[in-house]
């Protein structure tokens, strides 16, 4: 499985860093949606779904937290810990988010508007919707 990790290029000077983020430059698709978690409970674990068709990318822009990444045969945990790397996660990608430091704030550029059917919340189902789309790189 291909982690996609992006390091964007931040502006530096004397007063401190800038990082821009641009659609089709910076970022692989056009940009239909931000949101953004904080405050997150220590020990918690959020995510456990996949998207049929969700482009995300998420960036930890404070803090620090970790996402696994499960294209249903194979899976690998990344660590995010800079504001100025952002991990791509493809559709049919099965994510958890989790140890999350707790001045954590895990943005997220996303590809769609918010489709609660585009969700796929079952790994089982995850893993029955992926056999017949073919796995996610
Ligand atoms: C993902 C991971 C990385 C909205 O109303 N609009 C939104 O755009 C989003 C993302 C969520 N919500 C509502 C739906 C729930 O009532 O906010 C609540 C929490 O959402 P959810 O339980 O889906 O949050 P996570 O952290 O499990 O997953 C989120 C995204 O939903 C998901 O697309 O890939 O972050």
């Amino acid at each position: 499985m291909q982690v996609v990790k992006y390091m964007f290029q931040p502006h530096g000077d004397a007063r401190g860093q800038l990082v821009a983020l641009e659609e089709h430059v910076d970022i692989p698709f056009t940009i239909r949606r931000i949101y953004y978690m904080y405050d997150t409970a220590q020990g918690v674990t959020r995510g456990y779904h996949a998207h049929k068709s969700l482009e995300q990318i998420l960036v930890c822009i404070h803090g620090s937290c970790k996402i696994r990444l499960d294209n249903g045969s194979e899976s690998k945990v990344v660590p995010l810990e800079k504001p100025y790397e952002g991990l791509y996660v493809a559709n049919n990608m099965w994510r958890e988010m989790f140890d999350f430091s707790p001045d954590a704030v895990l943005l997220v550029l996303a590809s769609e508007l918010y489709d609660e059917s585009d969700y796929i919340r079952d790994y089982d189902e995850f893993l029955n919707f992926i056999g017949k789309e073919g796995t996610a790189q």
